[in-house]
């Protein structure tokens, strides 16, 4: 039977250690052997999920790659969602997406096993699959659907991106050429599992290599710091907030360790830094205390990774490099015009087979984030001698803040159902650590008063963590153009006064 690559690759690697984490050592045989399991139940009495959604809710580490793999291998649209979700932020990717069952690990089902009775979804639990009498998978072209990922961007509420095996193959097979994945690498993977950034840049193309990868459930800069300090992986990724994190870190470590720590990172072949622009002091910073030049890269949700530094040769700061093997870039001026000068500012565009399928279920939106073929990202850039510099994105109502993209407009909607406030505007604060933080301008019912750590709690029942206001301010009106709009710009500098 004629399987797909990922998995042939993983066959290949058989015995070498694929996971490592605080659950053991798993090896490419076992996830192949434990999807295959997984992927049975799934099938119950059926030959082919035929795309399906099936949602899933698993920490990083071998039962993630359990349930994704097996999702894929029994012929199912891989949907991962957020273990920091507030509940009305599952129901919403749950019901928007149409998913007919979740799978949780044991640990993290009690976060949806109420949900799923209410929406009446089937939940499987992992640790309950048995072993069934095996039948022969599915053959799955790549062409068909494998993956949901829901993005934040200028709609209110998030948008499932759609991707086909195809297109995450490409996004994998552009990353392992570029950087020169290696079957010795090893790398953390602490950055969350429902975004591209950890899924395709450190988890899948790891596996597909024959990598070893070490799983945490999150980012904690003390134990990284500590295993980095034996030595312990050759590849490094990370987002801006993380480099700034493990900076102040390891300015705060002694001597000794602080020793022991650089020749750590010091000794890694990459460390690569993206999902939000990297200030070149940040840059300059790593590399005076660490000796390692970081390669920064630019991609997105719908695209891969679209342009980065060069493995060999300048990794300038501040800049994004070139386009990656197998991805077409352009820029295209607000005037129309395709941009073939230098310095000259436009939206990056990018076609090429990285590129998603769809927004699920929003034909239009999809069919108007397409110009002839290319992608319109919505983020503006220039090329400065040779090299891509990202300027800031058209739209004011996307946040960035520690890697997770977010919608103003999402937040204003759940801040509006607050009792107090009569009217807000939510915009990203510049911060030097987190990139930008939610800060919103709100307006109040009269006869009443609202606190930041109080609005901050009641968003809490509502919200993700990183989505909450961590900065407020009460105005008598929001600033408004002429016809009345509210202008973000005027907001954003209320904030800088
Ligand atoms: C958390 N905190 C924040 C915050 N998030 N404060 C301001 N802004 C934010 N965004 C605060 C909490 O309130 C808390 O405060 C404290 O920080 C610790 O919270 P935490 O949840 O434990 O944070 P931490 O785990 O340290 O998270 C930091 C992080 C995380 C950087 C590890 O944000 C992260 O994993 N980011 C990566 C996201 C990612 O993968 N994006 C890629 C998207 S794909 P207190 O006061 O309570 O202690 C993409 C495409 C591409 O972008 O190109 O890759
Ligand atoms: P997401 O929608 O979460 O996939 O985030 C993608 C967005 O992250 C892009 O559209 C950019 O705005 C931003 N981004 C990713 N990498 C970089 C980078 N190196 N510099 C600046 N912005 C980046």
């Amino acid at each position: 039977m004629k399987e797909l690559t990922l998995f042939s690759r993983a066959r290949e690697h058989s015995r070498r250690i694929a996971i490592h984490s605080i659950s053991g050592e798993y090896n490419y045989d076992q996830l192949i052997k434990n999807s295959s399991v997984l992927a049975h139940n799934l099938l119950a009495k059926k030959d082919d999920l035929e795309e399906t959604h099936i949602a899933f809710l698993a920490a990083a580490g071998a039962d993630y790659v359990t349930i994704q793999w097996a999702i894929w291998r029994a012929g199912g649209v891989a949907l991962p969602l957020c273990l920091s979700a507030a509940e009305p932020e599952l129901e919403y990717t749950l019901t928007n997406s149409e998913a007919s069952c979740v799978v949780a690990t044991k640990n993290e089902s009690i976060k949806v096993s109420a949900l799923c009775k209410r929406l009446e979804i089937s939940l499987l639990i992992l640790e309950e699959t048995y072993a069934v009498p095996e039948k022969s998978l599915p053959e799955v072209e790549p062409s068909r659907r494998a993956m949901i990922l829901y993005t934040s961007g200028t709609t209110s509420k998030p948008k499932g991106v759609v991707s086909t095996h195809a297109n995450i193959q490409a996004q994998i097979e552009t990353l392992v050429a570029a950087w020169e994945w290696q079957p010795n690498d090893t790398i953390p993977l602490f950055l969350p599992l429902h975004h591209i950034h950890g899924i395709i840049n450190v988890l899948s193309c790891g596996l597909w290599t024959g990598a070893q990868i070490e799983a945490f459930s999150k980012f904690n800069s003390r134990t990284i710091l500590q295993r980095v300090s034996e030595n312990a992986y050759s590849v490094f990724m990370a987002v801006p907030t993380i480099y700034v994190k493990l900076i102040k870190a390891i300015e705060s470590q002694d001597q000794r360790d602080r020793g022991k720590v650089i020749q750590g990172f010091n000794q890694m072949r990459l460390m690569v830094s993206g999902s939000a622009a990297l200030p070149a002091s940040v840059h300059e910073k790593w590399t005076t205390l660490t000796g390692q030049r970081l390669l920064e890269r630019y991609g997105m949700t719908e695209i891969g990774m679209a342009l980065s530094n060069p493995f060999h040769g300048e990794r300038r700061p501040g800049a994004v490099g070139h386009p990656l093997p197998l991805v077409d870039v352009r820029l295209k001026a607000e005037s129309g015009e395709l941009v073939s000068a230098e310095n000259e500012i436009g939206e990056i565009q990018v076609r090429g087979p990285c590129v998603f399928n769809e927004y699920w279920k929003q034909p239009e939106v999809t069919a108007e984030s397409f110009e002839d073929g290319w992608f319109k990202t919505g983020d503006m850039a220039v090329i400065e001698t040779g090299y891509y510099r990202i300027m800031g994105r058209l739209s004011v109502d996307i946040i960035k803040s520690g890697g997770y993209k977010l919608s103003a407009l999402e937040i204003e909607s759940v801040l509006l159902q607050h009792p107090a406030i009569k009217e807000c505007a939510v915009i990203g604060h510049l911060d030097d650590t987190w990139g930008e933080v939610v800060a919103a301008a709100a307006v109040l019912e009269s006869g009443t008063n609202l606190k930041l750590n109080e609005l901050h709690d009641w968003c809490r029942d509502n919200l993700s963590n990183y989505k909450l206001p961590k900065k407020l301010i009460l105005v008598e009106a929001l600033p408004r153009n002429a016809i009345g709009k509210v202008t973000k710009h005027a907001v954003k500098e209320l904030f800088s006064q």
